[in-house]
């Protein structure tokens, strides 16, 4: 499809921004963008403008929780990279450098933007790393049943699962124009925890495992106009991310019967709150699991204080936090955070994350 050429207004209420927070005049600085933009359709970020635009894109992003340290994400600028391979490679490289010997870094690589006339690649993946989601003749799924149609679409490229329940996907690119790349992400790019628990020996024989790094990977990143669509991103796990969404919903990896069973819990009536039970402490053992083997993940208390205390800082440096109740609510023990206790400002800002239909 055809990229449209970069809009003006977009471009100067960027630099406007930046130059309040950085210095700089912005009618200079929009003389040359407008000259770039009137020969090429486009503009090019200077490596300062790109690295504060991923990072207030971070600071804007009204579903996360993580935002106290937006100021500290390492941006990887790979403009240069425009080919297939070569997004593949950097993804690599990527990972290893944000997972290092497991202190997770918060990183964003950038790749090459959408030109007029010429589509830049993308990732199809959610996250780099997912586990496959393999649908059996029966209907039931081994694996992450979230996953499925992006497993059938490797299988279709000709990959081959081992039909494993945690299976790590390849990395799917399309170049933008020409063949599809299927990338397997090599072992020592993927850092896994086996999930255990401080009490009961039981819980390591289910055989329960998560990946260290969240590394979103299909939302394009929007700074003044210029659409990144390949700009994969990671912080840390929140606990309950994996312990009471991942591993625990019915239409994820559903462990809380099976664990309330082996708890020996009265599941004959939801008023013994037996999936309650099983939740904390399926909660229990991803965060033991990570502290032990020392991989960094934070807490739903801890980080709703920290996010807390983001919004007292933002509010003090003049600005507005946007914020989306529904998401920045931990899915477990809600009204136990100060988060819960409050409404959110709901409006959008720019630079941004955001999903575009594929
Ligand atoms: C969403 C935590 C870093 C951008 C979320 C969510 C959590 C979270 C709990 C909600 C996820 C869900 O319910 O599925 C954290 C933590 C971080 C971190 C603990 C540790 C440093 C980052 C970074 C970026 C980022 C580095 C980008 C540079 C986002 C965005 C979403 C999000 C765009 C919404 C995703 C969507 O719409 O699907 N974060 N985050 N976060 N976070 Fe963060
Ligand atoms: N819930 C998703 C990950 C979403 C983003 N979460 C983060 N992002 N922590 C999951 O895989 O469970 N991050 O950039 O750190």
């Amino acid at each position: 499809e055809a990229v449209q050429r970069t809009d003006l207004g977009e471009a100067e209420r960027f630099v406007e921004l930046y130059c309040a927070e950085n210095g700089g005049d912005p009618p200079a600085r929009m003389r040359e963008i407008a000259r770039e933009v009137a020969r090429t359709g486009t503009y090019t970020h200077t490596p300062q403008e790109l690295a504060f635009g991923a990072r207030v894109a971070w600071r804007n992003s009204s579903r996360c929780i993580g935002r106290l340290y937006w100021r500290s994400l390492k941006v990887r600028d790979r403009r240069k990279v425009s080919t297939a391979e070569g997004v593949a490679l950097e993804c690599v490289q990527h990972l290893r450098e944000a997972t290092g010997d497991g202190r997770l870094r918060p990183t964003i690589t950038v790749f090459a933007p959408d030109r007029p006339g010429r589509r830049a690649p993308r990732i199809l993946n959610e996250q780099l790393i997912r586990y496959a989601g393999y649908r059996l003749d029966d209907g039931t799924i081994i694996g992450d049943p979230r996953n499925v149609e992006i497993t059938d679409l490797a299988v279709k490229l000709g990959w081959t699962g081992r039909n494993g329940a945690f299976d790590v996907l390849p990395t799917i690119i399309d170049p933008g124009r020409g063949k599809t790349l299927l990338c397997n992400l090599p072992g020592d790019a993927v850092l896994e925890v086996p999930i255990r628990h401080p009490h009961f020996a039981w819980f390591a024989e289910l055989g329960l495992r998560w990946h260290a790094v969240p590394a979103i990977s299909n939302m394009c990143l929007e700074i003044g106009g210029i659409c990144y669509p390949c700009a994969p991103f990671n912080g840390w796990y929140m606990g309950t991310e994996i312990g009471a969404r991942n591993l625990a919903d019915e239409d994820r990896y559903n462990q809380l019967p099976v664990i309330a069973r082996r708890l020996g819990l009265d599941t004959s009536s939801e008023r013994t709150l037996w999936r309650d039970a099983a939740l904390v402490e399926l909660n229990v053992a991803v965060l033991h699991s990570f502290e032990e083997d020392g991989v960094t993940m934070t807490d739903h208390h801890t980080e709703a204080r920290r996010f807390m205390k983001h919004l007292e800082k933002e509010d003090r440096a003049g600005r507005v936090c946007p914020a989306d109740w529904s998401w920045i609510v931990p899915p477990m023990s809600g009204s136990l955070t100060p988060v819960f206790h409050r409404y959110y400002d709901d409006s959008t800002l720019s630079p941004a994350f955001v999903h575009h239909p594929q």
